[in-house]
């Protein structure tokens, strides 16, 4: 079978990249399944602090494979192979208690871009070109694109990109917070190695905590959030590296972490 995921260990970060150019990364069910295997690898490694999710120079990738999805057609079994397993594993990303980042460059579409819109935060550098092209197939963003873009950029800026199918550009993206980070083309790799190496110095289950937490601000009222919140501040405050932390910052010397 055919490899679609390169894995890079990075000392405490773990880069998986989607390697399909001939297709523009265009995402297979095998290659899902594949990538839902690696990330519950990577997330019962205490070693792996972060996770950086990337494609190629071209594309981040253009979404789900329309070839295969056109054969379904010609022999008139339509399915839905993909749905039951994109929506798993995008729920799984968000419920890892790494934080994940979407490195993007080139075409970011359809799946492409929900797949982004799972990870934490995002980085893009000049080359990226984000869109929803699905209208133009008679679909729509069906693993979690038309929930989780309005909480990040608001509705009208949503249904606009969906309604039109337009692509927009890094600088669009930062100026709606579709991305976080606006990079050069060239640095990508780099860039977004450092953005994780910065978090992966920090406390495990601080940065477990605030994930949970923070997707929880969205799908919660305040009151609920906030007594959440206050229960996860006393386990951290009761764990060992925040001891060491405080310790660490006393003695001014650098924490050494081990995530409990
Ligand atoms: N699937 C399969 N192959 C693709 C796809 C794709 N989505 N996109 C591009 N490719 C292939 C092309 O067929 C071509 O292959 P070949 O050389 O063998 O013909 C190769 O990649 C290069 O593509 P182009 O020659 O078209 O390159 P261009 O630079 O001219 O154009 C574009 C690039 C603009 C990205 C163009 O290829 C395009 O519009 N692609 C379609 C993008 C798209 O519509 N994506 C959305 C798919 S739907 C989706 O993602 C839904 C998510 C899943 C939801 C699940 C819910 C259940």
């Amino acid at each position: 079978m055919e490899q679609f995921l390169q894995r890079e260990n990075l000392d405490g970060v773990v880069r998986i990249r989607i390697n399909r150019e001939s297709a523009l990364n265009a995402m297979t069910p095998e290659m899902l399944k594949d990538l839902r295997a690696m990330l519950g690898e990577l997330e019962d490694d205490p070693n792996v602090r972060v996770i950086i999710l990337a494609g190629q120079k071209r594309a981040f990738s253009v979404g789900a494979d329309i070839k295969g999805r056109v054969a379904e057609y010609d022999t008139g079994t339509i399915k839905d192979p993909l749905g039951e397993i994109i929506r798993d594993l995008f729920a799984f990303i968000e419920d890892l208690t790494k934080p994940v980042i979407a490195a993007l460059s080139g075409y970011v579409l359809g799946g492409g871009l929900e797949l982004a819109l799972a990870a934490d935060v995002r980085m893009a550098d000049t080359t990226a070109k984000l869109g929803f092209p699905e209208a133009n197939v008679g679909s729509l963003p069906g693993a979690g694109g038309t929930q989780r873009l309005p909480r990040i950029v608001g509705p009208s800026r949503a249904m606009a990109l969906m309604f039109t199918a337009e692509r927009i550009d890094a600088r669009q993206a930062l100026a709606w917070g579709l991305v976080d980070r606006v990079v050069e083309e060239g640095t990508l790799d780099e860039e977004s190695l450092n953005w994780a190496q910065l978090m992966a110095k920090k406390a495990p289950l601080s940065l477990a905590y605030i994930k949970k937490l923070v997707h929880l601000a969205s799908n919660t009222d305040i009151e609920t959030g906030m007594a959440f919140e206050a229960s996860c501040h006393a386990i951290l405050r009761n764990s060992k590296d925040r001891e060491e932390g405080m310790r660490a910052f006393v003695e001014k010397r650098p924490p050494h972490f081990i995530g409990q």
